[in-house]
């Protein structure tokens, strides 16, 4: 990738697609292009060819997606498969028919089986059901892998995929209803703290397992396998994580101690623990000569600074 050459960041407002902008802008790369929703809507195939056609992007970057936490997944199935499979399918295609050079396309670590044993390699991928509460969205992330790995098969595409862990960090979203963990429970303790509450409530057991990487880890890391390395040399794809988890009740009593909050947590067990754990295996990774830098403590500290300030 030289600085100069057009790089598409689909996605470039949420919390990936932001970072990996800031990241591109900060090693100097200066042909960006970013379109809001409004200017393309990228379950619009028509669209998006004539995007493809007339701005001609040399590199990919595929950030855009409907996201969502625990409840927000298993609340609107139907809209989780049906947007993630319009988005990739459309800018996959239209990237293979307009000649891009090569792309990245971001899948999710809830791909893997329910009760995949753990930390969960790459070649865990369809060997067993999936966790029902996401069960939509993985299918939808499993589709744009094998989009990836078919179309460079059959047409000599360059399109790689990386499968992130549980990510956090600035522009997330910290709506209480369909955001993930990390920002729902920095903005219950922050909320508890300064309206004084007696106590914080935590859905679910406390007792799943998660891995948890900061977004500018995962630009990084995304940027550096855009930079070195192509599909021959990855293979369908890679995960990208830390290697390392914790409960959610241990996280709960990290971010209360980042927060400075002081009363008491409660568990909601009418609320779903989804699956029971879900930790990478880094090691291909680490291999090509990647490891995430972004301590989890000192992340949070910098997304409760960003959340306080924005
Ligand atoms: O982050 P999260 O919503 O999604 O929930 P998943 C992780 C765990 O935290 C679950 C518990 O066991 C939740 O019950 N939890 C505790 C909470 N308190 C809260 C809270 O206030 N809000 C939320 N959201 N959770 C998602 C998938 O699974 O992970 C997506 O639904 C995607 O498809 C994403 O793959 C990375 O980790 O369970």
């Amino acid at each position: 990738m030289e600085k100069t050459e057009k790089i598409y960041i689909a996605g470039h407002r949420g919390m990936v697609g932001s970072a990996i902008k800031r990241n591109l802008e900060s090693k100097g790369y200066t042909n960006l292009i970013c379109l809001t929703h409004s200017e393309l809507d990228l379950t619009d195939q028509q669209a998006v060819n004539e995007f493809f056609e007339s701005e001609k992007p040399e590199y990919v970057f595929l950030a855009a997606a409907k996201v969502g936490g625990i409840l927000a997944n298993s609340t609107y199935p139907a809209e989780f498969i049906y947007d993630n499979l319009m988005i990739e399918a459309n800018i996959i295609h239209a990237a293979h028919i307009y000649g891009v050079k090569k792309l990245l396309f971001l899948g999710s670590s809830c791909i893997y089986p329910k009760f995949a044993p753990q930390p969960m390699k790459e070649e865990y991928l369809l060997t067993g059901e999936l966790e029902s509460t996401n069960e939509a969205y993985a299918v939808a992330k499993i589709a744009g892998i094998r989009l990836c790995k078919h179309y460079n098969q059959q047409y000599g595409t360059n399109f790689i995929s990386v499968m992130p862990t549980n990510l956090y960090g600035p522009n997330d979203n910290f709506d209480l209803e369909t955001s993930h963990v990390m920002p729902a429970l920095i903005r219950k303790f922050h909320e508890a703290k300064i309206n004084n509450e007696s106590k914080v409530t935590i859905w679910g057991s406390g007792s799943p397992k998660r891995e948890f990487l900061h977004v500018d880890d995962m630009a990084d890391a995304c940027i550096y396998l855009m930079e070195n390395y192509d599909y021959a040399d990855i293979g369908e794809f890679v995960n990208i994580g830390v290697g390392k988890d914790l409960s959610i009740k241990e996280l709960a009593e990290l971010i209360k101690d980042v927060v400075g909050y002081e009363g008491d947590i409660v568990y909601d067990s009418s609320k779903p623990d989804g699956t029971p754990r879900k930790l990478l295996d880094v090691s291909k990774l680490n291999g090509l000569g990647w490891t995430s830098s972004i301590g989890l403590k000192e992340g949070i500290k910098a997304t409760y600074r960003w959340y306080v300030g924005n």
